[in-house]
């Protein structure tokens, strides 16, 4: 079964921070797994600190969250399972297993932080399936344009949001894009091995292809914006190495295309 690797990288400092990750080899993953002595570091940025966008600590007198499930505006609830709880901490516990850091670090949400993933596709003019990817300021990685899904709002909205603010320079009103966003086909909805992830607080997502048949993106400036550095097109073949779980995200865009 899937265990998660990019949350458990050693390497390098955990984001933004001097932490390292404790090592956790392949067999102890799940928790189901004895380790009676697993003490990994416990680390949340204090820029999640007194954010409107972030959970308070866990132990915070009026933060009386519904755990998996839909609370008011935000969804905790899992695509993975009913996710368990930490006995002495009381926090949720990541649904694949151990990352070797518990707490928040940068993700605002105990438990599932949930995303969307817009993949805006084409055939090229030498007949190339290719996908609209940007490259990430926090790693420099190439991605998906995807983003965090706010509070109360729709999946549907955020994948739209997230691509005029990442790929389009925040422009929302692009009248000439709407057949293409309605022609949205669900790739994936689940947990991504995102490198923020935590034994804590964890990102899921829901993968969405808008296939542009039609040319419609000629009549669209694309540029990266936001949290994006640089745009490109990006070819299904091409092996090129992407963020978190996204190359798996490719695979079944490249699958759903073969047939
Ligand atoms: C990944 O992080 C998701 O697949 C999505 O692409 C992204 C959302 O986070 P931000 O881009 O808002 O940092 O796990
Ligand atoms: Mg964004
Ligand atoms: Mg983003």
């Amino acid at each position: 079964s899937f265990v998660h690797k990019k949350c458990r990288n050693v390497d390098v400092p955990y984001l933004g921070s001097n932490i390292h990750r404790i090592l956790v080899p392949d067999d102890l993953v799940k928790w189901s797994r004895e380790w009676k002595e697993y003490s990994p570091p416990v680390y949340t940025d204090s820029k999640v600190h007194g954010k409107a966008w972030a959970d308070p600590e866990i132990n915070e007198k009026n933060f009386q969250p519904a755990w998996n499930s839909v609370d008011g505006k935000v969804n905790r609830a899992s695509f993975v399972c009913q996710y368990a709880f930490d006995q002495s901490s009381l926090c949720p516990l990541n649904p694949i297993g151990r990352t070797g850091l518990a707490g928040r670090g940068v993700l605002g949400r105990w438990g599932p932080n949930h995303a969307a993933d817009p993949i805006v596709s084409r055939i090229s003019d030498e007949g190339h399936l290719e996908f609209v990817a940007i490259q990430r300021r926090d790693n420099s990685e190439w991605a998906i344009p995807g983003g965090m899904v706010d509070a109360g709002e729709e999946v549907s909205q955020t994948l739209q949001r997230e691509f005029a603010e990442e790929a389009m320079n925040g422009v929302i009103d692009n009248k000439s894009l709407e057949e293409l966003w309605s022609s949205g086909k669900e790739l994936y909805r689940g947990y991504v091995d995102d490198p923020r992830n935590t034994d804590n607080a964890w990102m899921e997502t829901v993968v969405v292809n808008f296939h542009d048949t039609k040319g419609l993106l000629r009549n669209v400036a694309l540029q990266a914006g936001d949290d994006a550095t640089a745009l490109r097109w990006i070819r299904v073949d091409s092996q090129a190495p992407l963020y978190a779980s996204h190359s798996h995200f490719i695979e079944l865009l490249k699958a759903s295309h073969s047939n």
